[in-house]
């Protein structure tokens, strides 16, 4: 299954300053000799790998980065200042590309690991460098080496820190199309989706990865519909959003039976995956009554004896919660490792 975020961004490292070309003046010292310092190496850019990050998202705003130049050389020998390397923090599993050639120039597979992908051009030499026995007063100084930009292409594939599960025409969907940039195809019949969706979902400063799976069914653990494929990819993730479209069911008892089939699946596919931390949501409740609403999640709180979520993806009703309760459960999931 192939999760690819994808970025194309713009890195420049920075040029060399420029060697100087001086001589010494002073008022008692009338020959003096060359003293033009060397220009400082620019700054280089090198990616390193970050476990804090989970994904490219940030990389769609800005697209070029930028090192700092080194600055040129000055009299009485001064050196130019270095310019500052410029790190760029990608997710863990980052591969770097070059656009023009495809050449692939960092794998960043470990947390902490730094690569170099643009070098900073060296500073110039000043004429203090080149005075010889026979040229005791050079006026040769050598210009800072030119910054390097070079198009780069950064792909991450994604792992889900939660996947949507529940029966066919849930609104799995719905409900990622309106909590990501996902767009997956939604229609009012089972099985629309036939390859799961991932969107990267952004709450504040932080993001997360939703994958949105196919319709489960009665026996999917035994391989009934399309969900067997997936479950194992579920396994993978750290919690669940169990949606449960109760908006036609005639009555609470109803409502909840959907809850068990798919439960019985997980548990059945195998015993770790029923006990992934789970949100359970009541779906589409824009087409219920208040009334409605109260007596199932009521029922439905009875039952499992923790909270339940009314949301509709369509009037957004909860949907902002829904998504802090997401992230608190990939907070305290990773804290429980
Ligand atoms: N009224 C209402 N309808 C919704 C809501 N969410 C989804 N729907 C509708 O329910 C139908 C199914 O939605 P999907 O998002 O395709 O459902 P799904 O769970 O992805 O379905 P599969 O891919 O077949 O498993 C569509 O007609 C949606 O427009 C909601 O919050 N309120
Ligand atoms: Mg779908």
């Amino acid at each position: 299954m192939k999760f690819i975020d994808e970025v194309t961004i713009t890195v420049i490292s920075g040029r060399g300053g420029d060697g100087c070309s001086g001589f010494r003046r002073e008022k008692h010292i009338p020959y003096g000799g060359p003293d033009g310092g060397d220009g400082g190496d620019g700054g280089s850019i090198i990616f390193q790998a970050d476990s804090a990050l989970n994904t490219l998202v940030n990389f769609r705003g800005k697209k070029i980065y930028k090192a700092q130049s080194g600055e040129s050389g000055g009299g009485r020998q001064k050196f130019g200042a270095f310019g500052d390397d410029l790190f760029i923090h990608v997710p863990v599993g980052t591969l770097v590309r070059d656009k023009e050639t495809g050449e692939l120039l960092a794998d960043l597979e470990e947390d902490g690991m730094k690569t170099l992908v643009a070098e900073g051009g060296r500073g110039g030499l000043g004429n203090v460098n080149f005075k010889t026995a026979t040229n005791q007063a050079p006026r040769k100084s050598t210009e800072g080496k030119p910054a390097i930009e070079l198009e780069v292409e950064l792909e991450l594939r994604l792992i889900a820190d939660i996947a949507l599960v529940g029966l066919p025409n849930a609104g799995k969907s719905t409900l990622i199309s309106s909590i990501s940039a996902a767009k997956p195809k939604i229609a009012d019949y089972p099985f629309t989706t036939l390859e799961p969706n991932l969107g990267v979902v952004k709450l504040g400063e932080a993001s997360f990865v939703v994958a949105d799976i196919p319709g489960l069914i009665e026996n999917a653990s035994e391989g009934k519909g399309l969900g067997i494929k997936f479950l194992k990819h579920i396994e993978r993730t750290k919690s669940l959003v169990h949606l449960i479209d109760v908006s036609w069911c005639l009555n609470e008892y109803e409502a909840f039976e959907q809850y068990v089939v798919i439960r019985d699946e997980l548990q059945k596919y195998k015993e770790d995956l029923a006990w992934k931390k789970e949100i359970i949501c009541l779906t589409k409740i824009d087409a219920m009554t208040e009334e409605e609403i109260l007596k199932f999640q009521k029922h439905f709180e009875e039952q499992v004896d923790r909270k339940v979520l009314p949301i509709s993806s369509i009037s957004g009703r909860n949907i902002e919660l829904l998504k802090s309760i997401m992230m608190q459960t990939i907070e305290q999931s990773e804290e429980g490792k």
